[in-house]
């Protein structure tokens, strides 16, 4: 027999059947916070690790105007960051102890961040793909059951559309461009798609966390289901720009209103969750390195607030 469900764990299911926010302060399940913590804490690290494949290009923007985007929108992602380790202090969890964990190879981050950025036409393949992917994935997260999570979600949001118009707008100029500029955007389109497709996670026979996710509504919408939205969005802007995706069985289906697309190869994918990609051991290392690099600005930074509250006492 189980045990009637306590006031607390009425209340919240209460909250989640009326499609109400769970607030830091409400009473939630051990295991809706440890979920949580663990999405929301990859999804920081995935801001912060996913500035070093653009960051890559900075200094080699072709034009001064392209830089300047590109340093927003790789400091837009430094603030993503940020309001997303806020967002997981809120379920008690320091954002040190996080950044440590994921230090540590610990933590995970997204796949996709552990490919290289061979060419600058990967600048664009990775603003209309990669941002365009995370896109579709976090719309939903808006309407995550957890308040804080949802709300950092609509700002990140309104952000990276804009990184995805920049993206796509790149690709647009290549296209346009010479005939070795268009070559340049394929083959950078060739080596995103795939990586792109597997953002979305496993698929949904072999995801361990969706089922319940979804129960507490931290996902609205399954992993495959996304990557179906996301294929379907991205064909036509793929036709617009004259750009073939390397899929041969990627063809519309008219019965089932979507576009069938071909097998994922997830053996890559775990291969590169598991740290054994292209870039993730570079990428890991200049993360860390930075971190020790930099201790003297987060030092300074607490020596001038120790000092700003002496002088208030003081005061
Ligand atoms: N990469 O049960 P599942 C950006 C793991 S960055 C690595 O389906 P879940 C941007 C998963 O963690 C945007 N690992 O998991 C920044 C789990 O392992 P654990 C990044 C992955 O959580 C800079 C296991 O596989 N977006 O926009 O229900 C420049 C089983 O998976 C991946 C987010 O982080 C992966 N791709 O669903 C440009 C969105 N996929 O934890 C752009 C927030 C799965 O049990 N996250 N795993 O050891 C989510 O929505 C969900 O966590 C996922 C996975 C859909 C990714």
């Amino acid at each position: 027999m189980t045990a009637a469900p306590t006031r607390d764990e009425t209340r919240f299911q209460e909250l989640i059947d009326r499609d109400e926010k769970i607030e830091p302060t409400d009473w939630m399940p051990d295991g809706y916070r440890k979920t949580l913590i663990r999405q929301i804490a990859q999804h920081a690290h995935s801001e912060v690790i996913g500035m070093q494949p653009e960051g890559n290009w900075i200094t080699r923007a072709p034009t001064l105007r392209r830089k300047a985007i590109l340093m927003a929108k790789v400091q837009d992602e430094a603030g993503h960051g940020l309001y997303l380790y806020s967002a997981a202090e809120t379920l008690g969890v320091s954002r040190h102890e996080l950044v440590d964990l994921l230090h540590q190879g610990k933590h995970k981050y997204s796949s996709i961040f552990n490919y290289p950025t061979l060419t600058w036409a990967d600048v664009g393949a990775i603003g209309w793909l990669v941002d365009g992917a995370a896109i579709t994935n976090q719309v939903m997260l808006t309407r995550c059951s957890y308040g804080p999570y949802a709300r950092a979600m609509v700002r990140i949001c309104k952000e990276e559309s804009f990184h995805q118009r920049q993206g796509y707008e790149i690709l647009l100029a290549l296209c346009r461009g010479t005939e070795e500029q268009k070559a340049m955007a394929q083959d950078a389109v060739n080596r995103w798609w795939w990586p792109a497709l597997m953002m979305f996670g496993p698929p949904d026979t072999d995801s361990t966390h969706t089922e319940q996710s979804m129960a507490w509504k931290i996902k609205r919408v399954s992993n495959d289901d996304l990557r179906q939205q996301f294929v379907d969005m991205t064909v036509p802007q793929a036709e617009y720009l004259g750009l073939t995706l390397p899929d041969p069985d990627l063809r519309w289906n008219e019965e089932r209103g979507h576009y069938d697309f071909g097998q994922i190869d997830w053996d890559e994918f775990w291969d590169v969750v598991k740290g054994n990609g292209p870039m993730n051991r570079e990428r890991l290392e200049h993360k860390v390195r930075a971190w020790e690099e930099n201790a003297w600005v987060r030092e300074a930074a607490l020596a001038y607030e120790a000092k700003q509250r002496q002088r208030k006492v003081a005061v």
